[in-house]
C-alpha cells in the first residue's frame, strides 16, 4: 500500500477505544485505506434503520476513510454524518421502547452529576412522531436550562455564603438521591392533579376537586410554578406551560377589576421573572413587562403604590395607609425588571419607596408598623412590632436588595437598615424557653412598654434564612447562632404535633413562670392558645433549606425531611395536597392549595436535597414567593 498523508482540514481520528482526538500525521504515519468492494453494500430502498446506514456508506464512498493504525480518519463532514447517524439510532430505539429519550427513572433526578455518577437533568426529551432536529432541539433546550440552575451567566463580587461541600460518599448520594426523587414524585402528584382539576385557573381544590380562583383568575399555580418545573427538570410539562402562557395568558379580559398588588408582584411577576432567568424563553420577559407596565398604575402620582390597581389605568388610584410589607417587597422584582429591559423606570419606582421608608422612624430603632404614611420623616409609636404578616418581606427585602444590587454603594444604606432591624431584634424581640432548651422564637413587642408578647407567626420564620445569610455576608457570628435557634424553635413547632406540621401561630405559655426574656414551655407543646391551622406554608422550610447551604450541616437535612414525610401522611390526598385546619388533628384537611406550595414549599424542600450547585444562593437571590433571580 502507498502512504498519503490524512485528509486535510477539519479533521478527527475515531479510536475505537479511545474516542476522539485531533488526528497528527506524526502520530499516525502509516495509511491504509480500506478497498472500496470489502464494504458491504445496501440496497436503496432500506428499513428506517437501515436507510440512515446506506446513506452513511454513499458518503464514505465519496470521501473515502482512511485506516491508520488500526483507527479510522474521517473528516468533518463525515464526522457529522456519523453523528446524524449515532442519533436517529438512538432516537429510533428510545421513541420505540418507551417514548422517552431517558427511560431509566432513577436517571430523571433533575441534577447534573458529579465524577462519580452520572445523572441525567433532561426528563421526557423526545417522542416517537418527533424528527431528530425536534429531539435535538429539546435536548439543547434541556441543556440550556441546565447550565441556567447551574448559574451559567451570573456574575458578583460579593463573598461566597454557601458552605464548601466536599464530595459525598456513595451511601450520601443513595439517600439524598432517594429523597429527592421522592420530593419530585410529590410535586409530579400535585400538578397532576393541577393540570386535570384547574389547569389555567388560580387554585387546584385538593379535596373535593375542582378549582378557585383568588388571584387575578390568571392561573396563579400555572405561573408561579414555572420556575420549580425547571428546576425539577420536568420540561415537558415546562414546555406545556409555556405554551400555555404564550397562547392563553390573558391580563386585559377584565381591565377593571382590582388586583391585589402585592400578590400580583410576588406570585406573577416574581415568577415570570425566575422563569425568564432560568431558561430565556423571550415570551415570560414580555409578559413581566407587560404586566410591570399595568403595575406602575397603582402608584399615580404617589411614591407608594396602592394595595389594589386595576389593568386599566384610573385616574386615582385608592388607598392613604399602605401595608407596610405590599411597598416594601416590589424592589427585587421591579429592579430586575428593568436590569432586564435596560428600562429604568420600575427599578427607581422600588429605590423611592426604600428611601422615603429609610426617612421613617419610630420608638424602635429600624421598626415599623404594620401600616405606613405616605411622607419622610413619618415618626411611629405604641405599635406591636413582628417580623410577621404585613411586614415579613420588607425586612426580608432589605437584605435582599441589597445582594441583588450586588452591594455597590447606593444599595449601602438597606445594608445598614437591615442591620438596624437585626440589633433591635436581638435586643427586645428575642424570647427563649425556661428549661435551657436551645432555640428561640422571636415573639411581638409593645413599642413604647417594650413587653414581649412571646409568640411568632409561622410566617416570621422567615427570619432565620435573612439572619443566616446576614451573618454570612457581615460577619456576624453572633446571628448566625441566633439564626440556628430560631430556626430550631420553628421547627420544634412542628416536631412536637400531632401531624407533624407547624400551627400558624406558635407561642410559650407567659403566666408565672415569666422571667425577663425566658418563657414557660408548656407541657404539652409550647404553642398553647396559639392558631393552630397550616396552610401549607414554606416559611420554616426556607430557613432550614438556607442553613443547610451555608453550614452544610446534615441536622437540617433530616428535619426537613421529616417534615416532607409529614406533609406525606398528613396532608396528601387523591388529587394534590391540602392544607389542615388544626395541626393536632389528624385529617383535618382544609381543602385548599395556595400556589405558594409548589412555588415554595415543596421547592425549598426538593432544593435541600439537590446538589449544592442546583440554584447556588452564591449565584440567585430570592424573591419573597421563592422565585430565584440572577445575580448579574
Ligand atoms: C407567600 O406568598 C410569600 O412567602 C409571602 O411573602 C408570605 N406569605 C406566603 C407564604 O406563606
Amino acid at each position: 500500500m502507498g502512504s498519503s498523508p490524512p485528509p486535510k482540514g477539519s479533521s478527527f481520528v475515531v479510536d475505537i477505544e479511545q474516542g476522539l482526538s485531533p488526528s497528527s500525521k506524526d502520530e499516525y504515519p502509516e495509511i491504509h485505506r480500506p478497498s472500496p468492494s470489502a464494504s458491504p453494500s445496501y440496497p436503496k430502498s432500506a428499513s428506517p434503520v437501515v436507510a440512515p446506514l446506506a446513506g452513511l456508506k454513499r458518503l464514505i464512498d465519496r470521501n473515502p476513510a482512511t485506516v491508520i493504525n488500526g483507527r479510522y480518519s474521517i473528516n468533518i463532514r463525515q464526522f457529522i454524518a456519523l453523528i446524524l447517524l449515532i442519533l436517529t439510532f438512538v432516537g429510533l430505539w428510545f421513541g420505540a421502547r418507551s417514548n422517552k429519550f431517558w427511560s431509566d427513572e432513577t436517571d430523571n433526578l433533575g441534577i447534573s452529576g458529579s465524577k462519580a455518577h452520572k445523572t441525567i437533568y433532561t426528563h421526557h426529551i423526545g417522542h416517537s412522531d418527533q424528527s431528530v432536529p425536534d429531539i435535538l432541539g429539546k435536548a439543547q433546550r434541556a441543556a440550556e436550562r441546565l447550565a441556567r440552575i447551574q448559574g451559567k451567566g451570573t456574575n458578583t463580587s460579593l463573598k461566597k455564603i454557601q458552605f464548601d461541600f466536599p464530595e459525598e460518599t456513595e451511601a450520601e448520594r443513595f439517600t439524598r438521591e432517594k429523597r429527592l426523587q421522592r420530593v419530585k414524585d410529590g410535586f409530579v402528584h400535585a400538578w397532576k392533579g393541577y393540570k386535570e382539576n384547574a389547569w389555567g385557573q388560580d387554585e387546584v381544590v385538593p379535596v373535593r376537586g375542582g378549582a378557585k380562583n383568588n388571584f387575578n383568575g390568571w392561573g396563579a399555580t400555572m405561573v408561579d410554578s414555572l420556575d420549580t418545573l425547571v428546576i425539577m427538570g420536568m420540561n415537558d410539562e415546562f414546555d406545556e406551560a409555556l405554551e400555555w402562557v404564550r397562547t392563553k395568558f390573558d391580563m386585559t379580559r377584565n381591565p377593571t377589576a382590582q388586583l391585589q398588588f402585592f400578590e400580583t408582584v410576588i406570585r406573577y411577576l416574581g415568577g415570570f421573572l425566575s422563569a425568564y432567568d432560568l431558561t430565556g424563553e423571550q415570551v415570560l420577559l414580555d409578559k413581566a413587562e407587560e404586566l410591570g407596565n399595568i403595575l406602575l398604575n397603582a402608584f399615580g402620582n404617589r411614591v407608594f403604590p396602592a394595595g389594589r390597581v386595576a389593568v386599566q389605568k384610573s385616574a386615582s388610584p385608592g388607598a392613604y395607609n399602605f401595608c407596610t410589607a405590599e411597598i416594601g417587597t416590589i424592589q427585587l422584582e421591579f429592579t430586575r425588571l428593568s436590569m432586564l429591559t435596560k428600562n429604568p423606570i420600575y427599578d427607581q419606582k422600588g429605590q423611592e419607596i426604600f428611601k422615603m421608608l429609610g426617612q421613617q422612624t419610630s420608638e424602635l430603632p429600624g421598626m415599623l408598623p404594620s401600616y405606613v404614611r405616605e411622607g419622610a420623616g413619618q415618626y411611629y409609636s405604641g405599635f406591636r412590632a413582628t417580623v410577621g404578616g404585613m411586614i415579613d418581606s420588607y425586612y426580608e427585602y432589605l437584605l435582599k436588595e441589597w445582594i441583588l444590587l450586588d452591594g455597590s454603594s447606593s444599595a449601602a444604606t438597606y445594608k445598614q437598615m437591615f442591620l438596624t432591624v437585626v440589633d433591635t431584634i436581638k435586643e427586645y424581640m428575642v424570647s427563649r424557653p425556661d428549661n435551657g432548651g436551645d432555640y428561640a422564637i422571636i415573639g411581638a413587642v409593645q413599642s413604647s412598654s417594650k413587653t414581649i408578647d412571646p409568640e411568632m407567626e409561622h410566617l416570621s420564620c422567615f427570619i432565620a434564612g435573612s439572619l443566616a445569610m446576614g451573618a454570612k455576608y457581615f460577619d456576624r457570628p453572633e446571628d448566625l447562632t441566633l439564626a440556628k435557634q430560631v430556626a430550631e424553635g420553628c421547627y420544634q413547632g412542628y416536631h412536637n404535633s400531632a401531624t407533624g406540621l407547624g400551627p400558624e401561630v406558635m407561642k410559650f405559655d407567659a403566666v408565672p413562670g415569666t422571667n425577663g426574656k425566658k418563657f414557660v414551655v408548656n407541657p404539652n407543646g409550647f404553642f398553647k392558645n396559639s392558631n393552630s391551622y397550616y396552610i401549607l406554608r414554606p416559611e420554616t422550610l426556607e430557613s432550614l433549606w438556607i442553613l443547610y447551604r451555608i453550614t452544610g450541616e446534615k441536622k437540617y437535612q433530616d428535619q426537613v425531611w421529616e417534615i416532607f414525610e409529614s406533609l406525606e401522611r398528613s396532608c396528601r390526598t387523591n388529587i394534590a395536597y391540602s392544607g389542615l385546619s388544626n395541626v393536632n388533628s389528624v385529617g383535618s384537611h382544609d381543602n385548599k392549595m395556595e400556589s405558594f406550595f409548589m412555588a415554595e414549599t415543596m421547592k425549598y424542600i426538593y432544593l435541600t436535597f439537590a446538589e449544592p450547585n442546583v440554584i447556588s444562593l452564591d449565584q440567585f437571590v430570592f424573591n419573597t414567593e421563592a422565585h430565584p433571580l440572577r445575580r448579574t
